[in-house]
């Protein structure tokens, strides 16, 4: 049974029995609320005992909650369970559930069953975000209203209770969310690369890399894939979609790309002709920022934005916040925020873009390995400073690439780059690992990045 038949069975008979929502968090919060308020009957729950102030909100609507701890019972007695992305699918109270014959499954699938308009989907290691925030901004600069969620930070389910009616949505799906999806069938969905990331949470690069092609799994004819033609075994995985594929990749001979990328222009196979989309003007800079740029101008024309929207967003659109973001000129040392580079492909991303880097790398290791670093370190890196509690495994993985030091705090890594720093050169905190160590996110790490930079300049 599909999660559409199964909603429409419990929404004609609600009686049948209760949904369980696991996780109070943004998007559970979001979901249950929403049930509540199809008629369905719902249950929270949620491990952490400080969820109070979630599970008061859901019980003032009728919604019985549990939190500080989980019970078998709830899991195994319910019609469905919709989980959230932060939970680990290998949880047990999912494997007692299912031993019941209890499907799992996320918002993705919620979201699904109750969307009306054409969805895009984004997925990929790194510049989802971007890409995400690129197709939007394009299909409205092409006069079309769009709601953008997902990862990104709004949860999907929220448009469903906006009241709004966009002409598209344009989600930013993360590979656990994909990971809970049973139906999950974007009308476009974007691939943009694959790299490692997350391994504390899989078992291996091929699982990781299973979970980022599950975005096409429901694909029918009619859905399109956008998908970046480095991508290791593209042609075993894209011969088993159904989905009409388009690639981008950089341009050269031989080369038969969608969105054939060159140093400066993204020719654009269309419908009506080849088309050059001019990067000169672009104001992302870098090899990582035009597949990004292709891979979004090839979404937004799949999902109806017209040639000269996608144009004024390339002309007009200057990056993201903890994205390779400038900071401030210090001694005339010029300083980055790439909080958001949580991953060592993402920083291999922002080094490409700079030489003579003072690289602040560190925090909590996802069992990445920094290695693949080495290359790029040695030809632009002057200096390391390590940071976290990643700090000895980077220091043993780059020993003799360049110079390293450690450091115990944000503010002790600023002070560090700024010592080291001379004028001409770049300081970047591209930190390759997640924020949980020292911050509340990667925006928390950012922030106090840019405050310490902005004080060295008072
Ligand atoms: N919990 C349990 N039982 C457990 C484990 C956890 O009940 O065994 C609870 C936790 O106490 C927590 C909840 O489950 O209250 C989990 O919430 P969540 O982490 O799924 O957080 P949300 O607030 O719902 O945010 C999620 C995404 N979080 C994650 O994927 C970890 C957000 O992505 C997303 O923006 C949001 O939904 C809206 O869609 C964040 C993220 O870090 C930004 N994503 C990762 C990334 O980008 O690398 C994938």
């Amino acid at each position: 049974m599909t999660i559409s038949t199964h909603m429409a069975s419990l929404l004609r008979n609600p009686e049948q029995g209760y949904i369980l929502v696991a996780g109070l968090g943004v998007s559970g919060v979001s979901i249950a609320r929403f049930l509540k308020s199809k008629g369905l009957d719902v249950v929270a729950t949620d491990s952490n005992p400080s969820r109070t102030e979630q599970a008061e909100e859901l019980a003032a609507l009728g919604i019985r909650c549990e939190i500080g701890s989980h019970t078998a019972e709830t899991f195994e007695n319910a019609a469905l369970v919709v989980t959230s992305p932060g939970i680990p699918l290998d949880m047990e109270y999912f494997s007692l559930a299912r031993a019941k014959g209890v499907v799992v499954t996320g918002e993705l699938d919620i979201f699904s069953v109750f969307l009306k308009q054409p969805l895009v989907a984004v997925t990929g290691t790194n510049g989802k975000t971007t890409v995400t925030t690129l197709i939007s901004e394009m299909l409205k600069a092409s006069g079309l209203k769009v709601f953008t969620g997902g990862n990104i930070g709004t949860p999907l389910v929220d448009y469903l209770w906006s009241g709004d009616t966009a002409h598209a949505v344009v989600a930013e799906v993360s590979s656990f969310q994909l990971d809970s999806a049973v139906d999950f069938m974007p009308d476009v969905g974007v691939l943009l690369n694959i790299a490692e990331d997350h391994l504390d949470r899989y078992p291996d690069f091929d699982a990781y890399a299973d979970s980022k092609w599950s975005l096409f799994s429901n694909h029918s004819h009619s859905c399109v894939a956008v998908v970046n033609s480095g991508i290791t075994d593209l042609g075993v995985r894209t011969s088993s979609l159904n989905s009409r594929v388009m690639t981008f990749g950089p341009e050269g001979e031989g080369a038969c790309h969608n969105a054939a990328i060159g140093s400066d222009a993204v020719i654009l196979s269309t419908e009506a002709g080849d088309y050059r989309l001019d990067l000169s003007a672009a104001r992302l800079k870098g090899a990582h920022n035009r597949e990004n740029l292709a891979a979004a101008a090839l979404a937004a024309l799949a999902a109806g934005a017209t040639i000269e929207g996608i144009e004024t967003v390339v002309a007009g659109f200057s990056g993201l916040p903890h994205r390779t973001q400038y900071v401030a000129t210090v001694n005339g040392a010029d300083y980055y925020n790439d909080s958001k580079g949580t991953n060592p492909h993402a920083v291999m991303g922002a080094l490409k873009g700079f030489d003579r880097v003072v690289l602040i790398l560190g925090g909590r290791s996802k069992q990445t390995d920094f290695s693949c670093l080495i290359p790029l370190v040695k030809e632009r890196v002057k200096a390391v400073i390590a940071l976290g509690e990643a700090k000895e495994e980077i220091e043993a993985a780059l020993a003799g690439a360049t110079r390293i030091t450690t450091a115990d705090s944000m503010a002790g890594a600023v002070t560090t780059a700024a010592k080291i720093g001379e004028p001409g050169d770049i300081v970047l905190l591209s930190p390759g690992c997640a924020s949980f160590d020292m911050y509340k996110s990667y925006g928390h790490r950012g922030n106090d990045f840019m405050d310490l930079v902005n004080r060295l300049g008072q």
